[in-house]
């Protein structure tokens, strides 16, 4: 399958994020998706392909324009008061707090836009945001055109980013932006399997109320892992959204043999929703090294995801997430995709 790859995704490089009440260099790094390339070229997966240039029209969509106006300037702004390091958040509109009055500060739309302070802006970061739309978009381009399905190596990465906040190392919701786009096109129903270590609780909110994007999680059980505000059991969707989303949460230390239960399970709800179009948001941060991640699937298992991904038998558009061990990183997601090869 093809690959959509641009190198602007280094243009993103944030100094620091928060970890055990420590500023500790940030997880997610421009290293994550070269090692991803080079897999992708040492088993010959197919061509690697440039994205083609996109507009926000699909974007505005799933976000709301203002946000997005939002990080493409927040950085000028950012540096406008002198400041050289990654732009984070600190101040949070929670319960008791107006959000309906947007800020006209930086550090206020800081806090106005985001979920918690893991996504940092820099220079570069708007760039990279865009090129890792554009991914996704020319990727979901090659599958409408009939190919079996296409990988769109998206840096960085966009499950956690909702409506109007960003969040989690996500900027821009790359897999529903796409599956946004495939309902443009004529798909009459998209089902997006978030297989990410993380609950994507950006995906899972921009759909929840719409009943023509089904929504499979499996995950950290919040109640012990992040994002802990959202991905629980019992949420199912509302209005004409209600039964459009599932959620798997599972236990720390869950392994293959319990985890391939839920995406057996996943599966089968995506495929009783009648879904035309499948986009997988595809993290390895389950796997069993993960730095920040408590799973435990082993490499040998992404090859086996990929199969059963397969077995649905739909155009698959595969939009890369999160993945922390980077030396294993490249192994593990391209596992996935000559697994659903064959
Ligand atoms: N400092 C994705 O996998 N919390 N995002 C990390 C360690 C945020 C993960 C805690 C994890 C976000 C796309
Ligand atoms: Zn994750």
């Amino acid at each position: 399958m093809k690959t959509v790859y641009s190198p602007d995704h280094a243009a993103h490089a944030g100094h620091w994020e928060v970890a055990r009440g420590a500023m500790v260099p940030c997880f997610e790094k421009p290293i994550r998706a070269e090692y991803v390339r080079a897999r992708v070229e040492e088993v010959g997966l197919g061509e690697i392909v440039l994205p083609k240039v996109w507009s926000m029209e699909t974007a505005r969509k799933v976000h709301d324009p203002a946000y997005l106006a939002f990080l493409g300037k927040a950085w000028d702004m950012w540096a406008a008061e002198g400041n050289h390091t990654s732009a984070l958040p600190m101040t949070w509109p929670v319960r008791g707090l107006r959000n309906d009055v947007p800020p006209e500060c930086i550090e206020g739309l800081l806090g106005f836009y985001s979920m918690d302070a893991g996504a940092s802006i820099t220079a570069g970061t708007w760039k990279a945001v865009k090129a890792s739309m554009d991914c996704a978009l020319t990727a979901a381009e090659i599958v409408a055109g009939g190919a079996r399905a296409a990988f769109a190596l998206c840096r960085p990465p966009g499950h956690h980013s909702g409506p109007a906040f960003m969040g989690g190392y996500c900027f821009i919701n790359n897999a529903s932006v796409a599956a946004q786009w495939f309902r443009d096109q004529g798909a009459a129903r998209v089902a997006i399997l978030d297989v990410d270590y993380h609950h994507g609780n950006g995906t899972q909110d921009i759909f929840y109320e719409r009943g023509d994007v089904f929504v499979a999680n499996i995950h950290g059980d919040p109640k012990t892992e992040y994002p802990y505000f959202l991905g629980h059991a019992d949420e199912t969707g509302r209005g004409a959204g209600e039964g459009c989303n599932v959620n798997y949460p599972l236990p720390f230390g869950t392994a293959w043999d319990t985890w391939s239960l839920a995406l057996d399970a996943a599966c089968d709800r995506a495929e009783a929703f009648g879904a035309e179009v499948i986009v997988v948001s595809l993290g390895v941060d389950t796997f069993e090294r993960d730095p920040i991640s408590a799973f435990k699937l082993k490499t040998a298992d992404y090859p086996k995801m990929g199969a059963r991904i397969a077995k649905l038998g739909k155009p698959t558009l595969f939009v890369f997430e999160g993945g922390y061990a980077v030396d294993e990183i490249g192994v593990n997601a391209v596992g996935v995709l000559t697994g659903f090869e064959g």
